[in-house]
Order: C-alpha cells, then sequence, then structure tokens
C-alpha cells in the first residue's frame, strides 16, 4: 500500500542558517535594528508559545479556537474539501477542529502541512496517521514566504488555513506577497480560511503582549539566544528589556528588545561588530491588527472574495473563508 505519511524536504541544506545569517547582517546594520519574529521558533521559543497561549491575558488562540469549534461544520459543507493544506502549521492543534468536520462530512482524504521544521512535521503526521485512520498526511519542508505551492498529488477540493493570526506578522507588501503566491496556486473549487486579530481597546492589546509573568518578555528576548547559538554571538539576554507597544498610526502591536545601556554584541559566525545606545530600540515583531473592511479589501484586491466572517460576541478575533 502506499504510505500514509510522506515528507517532501524542499529546503536546501544550510537555507536556515543561509537565511538567519542573512537576517541578522541587514537587520542588525539597519537604523532601526530590526529582526524577523521567524527566529523566535527553535524548540525553547515554540515552548515559550505554547505557553503565552494558556496565558489569562493572551486571549487570540482561545478566541479563534472557540470560533472554530462553533463554525467548522459549516466550513466543511461550504469547501467539501479533499485536502487541508496549511502553510506555518506549527502542531497542527486546531487544525484538528477541521479535520473532524470534514471526516463527519466524508469529503478528506488528504492533510498537507507545510512549515521549516521536518521534527514537527514528523511529530505532528505520525500522531494525525493515528488518530485518522482513513487520512494521508503530505507533508511539506519549506519557508511559506518563498514557496506556497500545494503538493501537486493532493487531491482537490482544497482548503488553505492560515490560521492564529500569523498574517498579522506580515507588514502589507509582505501580504500582498503571501496572497499573490496563494492565488496563483488556487483552483477555482479551492478556498482560504484566514484567522486574523481585531483592532480593539489599546490595553487589551498590550496585556496580551505584556504578561504579567513575563512569559511573552522569555520569548522576545529568546530569538538572543537563538542568534548567540546559531553564529555565535554573544548577547547578554539580561541587558536588554522587553517592550511591547501599540503602534496606532499603522494599528499594529509591537516588540522591541530595548538596550538597557550603552554596549557592544560581537556576532562571530558573521564577524560583525554591533553598538547599542543606552535606551536603543530593535523591534522583534510586527502583529498587524484588522479591521473587516481593510482585510477583505486587500484580499479583494489580489483576486480573493470573501465569502464568509465569523467572530466572537466580543469581536475580539474573525475567522474568514474567501474564494478565488
Ligand atoms: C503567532 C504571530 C500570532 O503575533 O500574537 C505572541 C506571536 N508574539 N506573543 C502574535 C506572539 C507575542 C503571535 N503570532
Amino acid at each position: 500500500p502506499a504510505p500514509r505519511f510522506t515528507l517532501d524536504q524542499r529546503l536546501p541544506a544550510d537555507y536556515l542558517t543561509d537565511s538567519l545569517r542573512r537576517d541578522v547582517v541587514a537587520g542588525l546594520s539597519a537604523t532601526p535594528k530590526i529582526l524577523p519574529p521567524k527566529w523566535f521558533y527553535d524548540a525553547r521559543g515554540s515552548d515559550l508559545f505554547e505557553q503565552i497561549t494558556e496565558l489569562a491575558e493572551y486571549y487570540p488562540t482561545r478566541v479563534e479556537e472557540r470560533i472554530l469549534a462553533r463554525i467548522a461544520p459549516e466550513i466543511a459543507g461550504a469547501t467539501g474539501a479533499a485536502t487541508v493544506f496549511e502553510p506555518g502549521s506549527g502542531s497542527s492543534r486546531k487544525t484538528r477542529l477541521l479535520l473532524d468536520a470534514l471526516t463527519a462530512r466524508g469529503t478528506l482524504r488528504c492533510y498537507a502541512p507545510l512549515d521549516v521544521s521536518p521534527s514537527a512535521l514528523e511529530q505532528a503526521g505520525a500522531a494525525l496517521i493515528r488518530d485518522y485512520p482513513a487520512l494521508t498526511v503530505a507533508a511539506t519542508v519549506a519557508d511559506f514566504e518563498a514557496d506556497l505551492t500545494v503538493p501537486h498529488d493532493a487531491p482537490s477540493p482544497r482548503l488553505i488555513t492560515f490560521l492564529g493570526s500569523t498574517i498579522g506578522n506580515l507588514d502589507p507588501t509582505e501580504r500582498r506577497e503571501f496572497y499573490d503566491m496563494l492565488r496563483a496556486d488556487l483552483g477555482p473549487a479551492d478556498a482560504f480560511l484566514l484567522g486574523a486579530d481585531l483592532v480593539k481597546d489599546r490595553d487589551v492589546l498590550v496585556r496580551a503582549y505584556d504578561d504579567s509573568q513575563g512569559v511573552t518578555a522569555e520569548f522576545n528576548k529568546n530569538v538572543l539566544h537563538v542568534i548567540n547559538r546559531e553564529l555565535g554571538a554573544d548577547f547578554d539576554p539580561d541587558s536588554f528589556a522587553h517592550v511591547a507597544l501599540w503602534n496606532e498610526e499603522e494599528e499594529r502591536m509591537e516588540m522591541h528588545l530595548r538596550s538597557r545601556y550603552a554596549q557592544t554584541v560581537k556576532v562571530r559566525a558573521l564577524d560583525l561588530s554591533v553598538d547599542f545606545a543606552a535606551d536603543e530600540l530593535m523591534r522583534t515583531e510586527i502583529s498587524c491588527k484588522f479591521r473587516r473592511d481593510g482585510l477583505t479589501a486587500e484580499l479583494s484586491d489580489c483576486g480573493l472574495d470573501v465569502r464568509n466572517w465569523w467572530t466572537d460576541e466580543a469581536e475580539q478575533f474573525a475567522v474568514l473563508l474567501a474564494v478565488p
């Protein structure tokens, strides 16, 4: 019989170290300094993010999960999907709500997760083929910012899911590139399911990114541990303070690391020496918050029509279904 789990390694050897090197050289030489949020997620960072999702202050995961639990049967009915394709799948936990509904509906045949981490894909895949006896898992090791193509043999119709407000990490230009790439690969019967965090009270937002237990602060500083380990840098994480701020103009949360005093950091593998002024901010994440009109318009500009828009009672978070 055909194997029920396959792993398509599309990343060239050294891709991750090479792109980390490029990001660190460019980001630490820029003014202001900036590091992309994708580098938070080594094993420790992924574990810290899991802890964040359980914090009282961090509402997005809980609220999105509640919406999905409510609407999954409707999504299954509207799409009749045979494949669920999930870029940036990570642990694939919330996706089970959709897989359950599509299994009950009798249309699901294939789950196609895409992630940069082969070990995350292997773990998630093993658990899924155990729990869904009729399911094939066609996993792809790739970077969704560069390669967003669905495995060619994944049966149609396909439902592409991008949950958890990961979309908020992309600025408007990066979002357009993402939608364009996605749209290019969509057939007429396919659909796109997007989870997006909404603009809300500033204090609620700031608390969600600056929790009382300091878990988010540790998560933020984890990028320094990653660069120390991978590129032989000598960042002292204690010499940086966690900063979470609401950028009103851009309607986004931002995380920064503030240098507590003037210091010089060396990055051995890059032969780089970087000066930080006292109180200098280095941006480590943007987390854009959305409004219905704006999000509908930017999708429509890329040929994606919003068919359904679901929110929670308090309109904290939205899940939408768009079609080509
Ligand atoms: C995983 C990108 C959706 O932006 O809310 C949590 C990551 N950063 N706390 C977000 C995060 C700080 C999260 N996303």
